[in-house]
């Protein structure tokens, strides 16, 4: 078994986004290009000497052999024990907990998310830290400084081992444990919520659901928790095997992506309760009879209903929410007199709210929902919550979403997504809005007064540590926001997010249609951006 350092040059761009290092594919394929990240990764983390580390993946192209590859570099890097899923397999918020119940110093966790998978589509590598969430600032900066200077690399020269049986195997002086990716995570689930009551929800013969695993990680998770301990009828989970490609789906579960879904939702004989998660298992999506439930929705819902749940049975410290997530939340904690707090895009800015014991629950608009049982976003304990509801309640999802709208008002919410767009021209329209958003406070526009608009700042109130340039935000007082900012997690050119949000007290005015009614503030979006006029997009390339 010999140790082999291996000699190598920088490859530029190994900048992580939003959630961790994400290209196409065939970029991660040139040889050297994932050894040199994680040996960057491991040349700036404090001593791998004897420690545990935590490998898995949502199960895309690449995920085995990339495995494969970073136990030979924890081995040659003094990593004492490394739990690796079986197959390489394991949702992001499964890792998340097992960081946290091994006093691991972290986790790798191979996924591009919500992307699309396959030879053309892409790949992804992020690091969690011993608190189980995704890196901070910090870390990821010094990686990449790293990236760009390293010389070579560390790599045991074994042939691979077998991951996909469970069981123990040595490397080295390092120990693979090879485990069950789903048992850990479905007892952590047994103890936050009432399976006894859920499980007469699914007994009775009236009530149906679908889970749909969009052909990605966490059809495992849903068949052994849902089919499994719930005992809710085979087939109750599509898509349920993950495959290299997510069988061509785009595994992001919003009504567009999440299309047959939604299709069987709003078909005649359609379920009660539909759901459906994305890649790595991180992101969910909440749909009623022909109802899906925006997320900005689900967060304020959930905070409203916490109680009723035994995970959150003794109430909630505080709220928190991404700036672009709609303030239906914000309602929900001045109605309770809780803390609510507005963080940057990205949930490793939960983290430490999370860690100080600030917040309890956390969302945001891009279908991510939370606790402070994991660090991470997790999208079937968000579905689990969901049906404990429906359960505790005796109400279906639509009847649970028109009572809280009735309560506290209706946040109507939309975005709209510009993919692709030529990155010069996207940083240009963006720069020339910023220059222009120190003349808007104080006008009126669409009818409605600007009471601020800036480039949203953030201060870590834990650990003051701050992060600019996170968002153009236009608002009119509590009735109404536009967002602007660009994606943190696109691999082809320059993605353009615009977030659109109004309230709307009255319940007589709650049916009407999200585009329609938000269509003055979107017009208002072109005039001042200039969409249109600076990259040639006549409409959006998805709208949720
Ligand atoms: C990641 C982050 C989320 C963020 C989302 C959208 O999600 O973990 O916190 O909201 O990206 O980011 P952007 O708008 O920059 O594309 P995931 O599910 O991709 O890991």
């Amino acid at each position: 078994m010999t140790l082999r350092t291996v000699a190598t040059r920088p490859f530029p761009g190994q900048r992580p986004g939003t959630s961790g290092l994400r290209k196409k594919t065939a970029e991660f394929e040139q040889p050297g290009y994932l050894e040199n990240f994680v040996q960057s990764l491991f040349d700036v983390l404090p001593g791998t000497a004897g420690k545990t580390l935590i490998l898995g993946g949502d199960g895309r192209y690449l995920n085995t052999s990339a495995a494969q590859i970073i136990l030979r570099m924890a081995a040659a890097n003094g990593f004492g024990r490394v739990l690796v899923g079986r197959g390489g397999l394991l949702s992001t918020p499964a890792a998340s907990h097992l960081i946290r119940r091994h006093g691991a110093l972290g986790g790798i966790l191979l996924s591009a998310s919500h992307n699309p998978g396959g030879p053309d589509g892409d790949f992804g590598i992020k690091f969690n830290a011993a608190n189980g969430g995704p890196a901070a600032e910090a870390l990821t900066e010094a990686i990449y400084r790293r990236s760009g200077e390293i010389a070579e690399y560390r790599i045991l020269d074994v042939p691979d081992i077998d991951i996909g049986r469970v069981g123990t195997v040595r490397l080295g002086a390092m120990q693979v444990e090879v485990i069950d990716p789903v048992s850990d995570y479905a007892n952590l689930m047994e103890r936050l919520f009432d399976f006894e009551r859920m499980r007469a929800l699914l007994r009775r013969g009236s009530f149906c659901m679908r889970f749909d695993a969009m052909n990605a990680v966490t059809g495992p998770y849903a068949r052994a928790i849902l089919e499994g301990r719930l005992g809710a009828p085979a087939g109750t989970v599509m898509n349920g095997e993950p495959l290299p490609d997510f069988g061509g789906h785009h595994p992001d579960p919003n009504p567009v992506h999440a299309a047959e879904l939604m299709a069987i939702m709003s078909s005649r004989d359609a379920p009660d309760f539909g759901a459906a998660s994305d890649g790595d298992g991180d992101r969910n999506m909440i749909v009623g009879r022909g109802f899906p439930v925006s997320p900005s929705d689900s967060l304020a819902i959930l905070a409203a209903n916490a109680k009723l749940v035994p995970g959150h049975a003794d109430g909630l410290k505080g709220i928190a929410r991404s700036m672009p997530t709609s303030r239906a939340a914000d309602r929900v904690a001045a109605a309770m007199d809780l803390p609510c707090f507005e963080t940057p895009t990205g949930w490793k800015y939960f983290g430490s709210l999370l860690d100080a014991g600030r917040v309890s629950l956390c969302g945001e608009e891009s279908y991510g929902t939370g606790a402070s049982h994991v660090r991470e976003k997790d999208g079937l304990w968000a579905v689990l919550f969901w049906l404990d509801l429906v359960a505790a309640r005796g109400e279906g999802v639509e009847a649970i979403v028109r009572d809280h709208w009735r309560r506290f008002g209706r946040h109507y919410y939309s975005r709209h997504d510009y993919e692709e767009v030529e990155a010069g021209q996207a940083g240009r329209l963006m720069a020339d809005l910023r220059g222009r958003l120190g003349g808007l406070a104080g006008r009126r526009l669409a009818g409605l007064d600007v009471t601020l608009a800036d480039d949203f700042a953030y201060r870590d109130p834990v650990d003051g540590s701050s992060s600019e340039g996170q968002g153009l935000r236009i608002v009119f007082g509590e009735t109404a926001r536009i967002v602007l900012r660009l994606s943190g997690t696109g691999t082809a050119g320059a993605t353009i997010r615009v977030y659109f949000e109004l309230y709307e007290p009255d319940p007589a005015r709650h049916d009407r249609p999200v585009q329609e009614v938000l269509a003055p503030l979107i017009a208002l979006a072109e005039d001042l951006a200039g969409i249109r006029r600076l990259t040639g997009r006549t409409r959006p390339s998805v709208v949720t």
